[in-house]
């Protein structure tokens, strides 16, 4: 297999590519997948996020700069059962270890298989024999098997952007084996840390018998085998680190810091997800305000979190719960020029987020669990390095292995945190310094460009490794 062979990405969702000099941001990831797929004249194929009375079969093609992206619509009743139901309300959930939250529904689990082999029906007929398939993420984990029923050779890696669940907590989602068994169809594996690709070889190696080496990772079961690595996801450096020569980026930079004066900024940004430990954040911030009567006047805390998923349940009562909780601190300790907590429900451009992360002095990333956390990432690379501000990081995220000078913390402690806020509040410049300058080379290094590059080189070595 040569290393030009085209690229076919494949996600639940898509991101259309914006032509050269078009207007607007691009995500991380969608940029850098871009890049590659730009490179090897790729072609990006998935859900066009629209709902149709009946599903179709029609792919709609665009092609910009190279890249073909080709996205198919899905049934109102597609997405209620493969994307609300059994993606985001069983996977997702068990997958954050909320088990209170997963919901296990036969119904919603056939919905997730035939969406898959929708996905690999209208596939199939676009691909080329050479072509390298890369499947992202807990919507499409059976879609390599599916595409091996009807006989596609071609090489297939999978990569997982959230953790991998320890055993004894996986073994709860009924029918468990038949979906690990299906990953086992894929050449390469990608997890974001060893801790979650640890727990998905001791699940092959306890529950199904596989042989592993740990040194390569090779998995083998039944006499084929599959590659399975650590691949840390990072933050498009070249691009987010320049965004504070952006205008909108200043001014952002500039209102925030007039809104607060001469108070501390500390901010949050996150989708609203229960899984990002937001209402343990305010029970931690709370805390620090009953420790600290005196400094509620140093502080204002700045949350940004739009709403995701609202036809989930657990989405909306997330909601409800964070509006009542920093409801409830404002309604405790503002006075008539002074409001601690700032709720934001909306998005801004990753411009406006690099000039809000510059003038906030404390970063607050405290997930219950994640993947791995670009924010984390993205909080660093917009700080100023003569004068940092400090990264209060959840030691459950992903990025916390690869960032042990962040304050790490307990997210499910109001202690904790309450501690590392005053902690952050009271550090001095030079050890601000020391920490940055330790954390800042991973950010750099380690990056969104790397981490595809590194993928697709073992993807397309794969069977060699
Ligand atoms: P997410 O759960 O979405 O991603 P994260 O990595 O923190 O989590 O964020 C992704 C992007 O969304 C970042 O670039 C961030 O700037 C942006 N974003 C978040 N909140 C925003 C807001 N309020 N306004 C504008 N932009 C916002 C999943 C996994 C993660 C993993 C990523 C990538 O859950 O663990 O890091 O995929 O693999």
């Amino acid at each position: 297999m040569s290393a030009d062979a085209r690229l076919v990405v494949v996600s639940n969702r898509v991101a259309v590519p914006k032509a050269r000099g078009a207007a607007g941001a691009q995500g991380g990831l969608a940029g850098a997948l871009n890049a590659a797929l730009k490179e090897r004249s790729g072609v990006w194929f998935g859900w066009s996020g629209e709902e149709a009375e009946e599903h179709t079969g029609e792919i709609s093609t665009q092609t910009t700069d190279g890249v073909t992206t080709a996205t198919i619509d899905l049934s109102k009743r597609d997405v209620d059962e493969y994307y609300n139901g059994y993606a985001n309300s069983t996977l997702w959930p068990l997958f954050h270890y909320r088990l209170d939250l997963a919901e296990y529904e036969r119904e919603t689990a056939k919905g997730y298989e035939r969406v898959n082999e929708r996905f690999a029906e209208t596939l199939h007929p676009l691909l080329e024999d050479d072509d390298v398939l890369w499947v992202h993420d807990y919507h499409l984990i059976p879609l390599g098997e599916r595409l091996r029923s009807r006989g596609v050779q071609n090489r297939i890696g999978f990569f997982l952007h959230i953790p991998w669940p320890a055993t004894r907590l996986f073994v709860s989602l009924p029918y468990h084996e038949r979906l690990v068994r299906t990953m086992l169809h894929y050449d390469l594996l990608g997890f974001q840390t060893h801790e979650w690709l640890d727990s998905f070889l001791h699940y092959c190696r306890t529950e199904l018998g596989a042989e592993i080496d740990e040194e390569t990772g090779a998995i083998t079961l039944d006499g084929r085998t599959t590659i399975a690595r650590a691949y840390p996801i990072g933050i498009d450096w070249d691009h987010f680190s320049k965004l504070g020569e952006d205008e909108a980026a200043q001014r952002a930079q500039q209102r925030l810091l007039n809104s607060t004066r001469r108070r501390t900024a500390m901010i949050g940004v996150d989708r609203l997800d229960y899984s990002k430990g937001l209402p343990e954040r305010l029970d931690g911030i709370s805390r620090f305000f009953d420790q600290h009567p005196d400094r509620v006047s140093d502080l204002v805390f700045i949350q940004i979190a739009p709403p995701s998923r609202e036809d989930v349940e657990s989405y909306q009562k997330i909601r409800a719960e964070l509006e009542q909780k920093a409801g409830q601190i404002n309604g405790a300790r503002s006075e008539v020029d002074l409001v601690p907590v700032r709720y934001v429900n909306r998005g801004y451009s990753h411009a406006e987020l690099f000039g809000f992360f510059r003038a906030a002095k404390i970063g607050l990333v405290t997930p219950l669990r994640d993947g791995m956390n670009l924010v984390a990432k993205e909080y660093l690379a917009a700080q100023d390095p003569e004068d940092p501000g400090v990264l209060i990081l959840s030691r459950f995220a992903g990025a916390a292995a690869q960032m042990e000078d962040a304050l790490l913390v307990n997210p499910h402690s109001p202690d904790d945190l309450a501690h590392a806020i005053g902690k952050a509040l009271d550090m001095p410049l030079e050890e601000r310094r020391r920490r940055y300058e330790s954390l800042i080379g991973t950010v750099r290094d380690d990056n969104v460009q790397d981490w595809t590059e590194n993928f697709l080189r073992d993807l397309d070595s794969a069977g060699q490794l």
